[in-house]
């Protein structure tokens, strides 16, 4: 464990800029001629490629070994979920391909390279009628949702919100005292690269945190390369629920829209076995990328996967770091106003993100918390509103699914101390903020609740959303964040499309969703 005095700030940060450029609100709606590349170049035949298939609603084992065989024909290797709505797949390109009738190309994006099909994939009726959609569309990068602290403006701690530090400012003190830390519960998250044992083994000994590991599982082949964002949320989840355990689902680094669909989609089979708490995902995408590069199946996979999940296990999801218009890179018209997916999903708790400020630096103690600049929020253009939102006064949109419901503290420039070893380089502290930190923290305060249901023998928590939405309407619950904007939107009182209903006091949260409701 390096020292704190060899911190390494801002070595390798983000370069970020939000462009303030003139919106238009119309914009979700807007047709946009879609753009598929331009092509660079060839995909190898005899290159690696894992693909999930989703099958239709209501399939049965009988159409779940139709279509495995169909694949297994062309020299796939096909495995199937034991709730049969998912097969996963291993081969080669030429073999996806051969099956889906389709060729691959190499075709660059916004600066971005990546492989897509090209033509639709086509099936014989008996197998298309069976499908609802296929990952073998590589498509562009998912982006994680994290910041290191740019410039040491001091509204925090000079080296970051440590969990002690939090655990103050937002009121968990009193669940730890009642002894409630995770014990027995289960969190899920999903990232491109892996975690380093020796990063967060150091991470607990700087705060006084017994020893707590995450479980790797590699998806489509993994990653053993560590990176930022899963270092990030395992040290979040642990240092908000000490004793929960984190299931880190490791997909190939390169983060590519089709390789995250499938880390959801092994979360997803594995989950009646599980029975994970919650889901943390801390990425995203513009939504309507996935129209403008012709890879709607990518979302639909994601998609039906977060419904399976749903609602034993509740997925938080970071709404990104860009405000109110499309993440880098992923622009599709100046000024823009769009919200990201998977955050915008009509089956997930949408996470934004605030800037917490302190009295002082060492004195730990809300001065003002507002809405952060970069907190993504906004209207979806592809899901309605979510039956937790249906009624509830202050909405930007009755009819789109309004993002985010909650927030927490993202701001880079106050941030939470992480302790990670950038590769090839020495381990080190960081300051990292971005709605990445804040979803995570949500997802293992979601696991402390679900503990305590279970300590007082009740069943475990269903309608999350709706109770949230109930619990802000009640003094003391929440925090409202009334002062800040994300670009398009402002904060205000009630609902923002900044922060949602806005930030909880931890531990009156914990006890209006644990122990007042049923
Ligand atoms: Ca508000």
């Amino acid at each position: 464990m390096a020292s704190r005095s060899t911190r390494v700030i801002a070595l390798f940060a983000l370069l970020f800029a939000l462009v303030a450029a003139p919106a238009t609100v119309s914009a979700n709606q807007a047709k946009f001629a879609s753009n598929r590349g331009s092509v660079i170049g060839s995909v190898s035949l005899g290159a690696e490629k894992y693909f999930t298939v989703n099958m239709r609603d209501g399939s049965t084992a009988r159409d779940a070994a139709l279509v495995a065989n169909y694949f297994r024909k062309f020299g796939l290797q096909i495995s199937v979920s034991p709730d049969n709505k998912i097969l996963f797949a291993h081969g080669t390109y030429g073999q996806a391909g051969a099956a889906a009738n389709t060729g691959f190309v190499r075709v660059q994006l916004n600066g971005e390279q990546f492989n897509r099909t090209s033509r639709p994939e086509t099936y014989p009726p008996a197998i298309a009628n069976r499908i609802l959609a296929t990952t073998i569309y590589d498509g562009p990068r998912m982006r994680p949702h994290n910041i290191i602290r740019p410039f040491g403006i001091l509204v925090a701690p000079g080296s970051g919100y440590t969990p002690a530090n939090i655990a103050t400012y937002y009121d968990y003190g009193p669940i730890y005292s009642a002894g409630f830390k995770g014990t027995g519960r289960k969190v899920a998250i999903i990232s491109c690269g892996t975690v380093l044992s020796a990063d967060v083994s150091a991470y607990e000994s700087l705060f006084s945190i017994p020893s707590n590991l995450p479980t790797i599982v590699s998806v489509d082949g993994g990653s053993t390369t560590q990176d930022l964002e899963p270092t990030l949320d395992v040290e979040r989840i642990i240092g908000t629920a000490n004793a929960v355990k984190v299931f880190d689902y490791v997909v190939p680094l390169d983060c590519s829209f089709s390789h995250f669909a499938d880390g959801i989609a092994k979360v997803e089979a594995d989950n009646p076995t599980m029975h994970f708490d919650s889901l943390n995902i801390s990425y995203g995408a513009t939504e309507d990328f996935y129209d403008f590069t012709g890879s709607d199946s990518l979302l639909t996979a994601q998609h039906a996967d977060l419904v399976d999940i749903f609602p034993s296990c509740w997925t938080f999801v970071s709404s990104g770091d860009s405000g109110s218009f499309p993440s880098g890179g992923q622009f599709l018209e100046d000024g823009e106003v769009t919200v990201q997916y998977p955050a915008s999903d009509d089956h997930v708790i949408a996470v934004g993100g605030t800037t917490a400020s302190s009295k002082s630096p060492t004195l730990i103690t809300r001065n003002r918390e507002f809405g952060w600049g970069g907190s993504g929020g906004g209207v979806s253009g592809k899901f309605a509103l979510p039956g937790w939102q249906v009624g509830f006064p202050g909405l930007e949109s009755t009819s789109g699914r309004n993002v985010p419901d909650v927030a927490f503290d993202s701001d880079p420039n106050t941030g939470y101390e992480i302790v990670f070893t950038p590769p090839g380089m020495a381990q080190g502290a960081f300051i990292v903020g971005g709605t990445s930190a804040a979803a995570p923290t949500w997802a293992a305060t979601f696991a402390l609740v679900q503990q305590k249901r279970v300590a007082l023998g009740k069943a475990k928590l269903g309608p999350l959303g709706a109770k949230l939405y109930s619990a802000s309407m009640v003094s003391g619950n929440f925090f409202d964040v009334t002062v800040g904007d994300n670009g398009f939107y402002a904060n205000k009182v009630g609902y923002d499309a900044v922060t949602g209903v806005g930030v909880p006091d931890a531990f009156k949260v914990w006890t209006y969703l644990a122990i007042t409701t049923p």
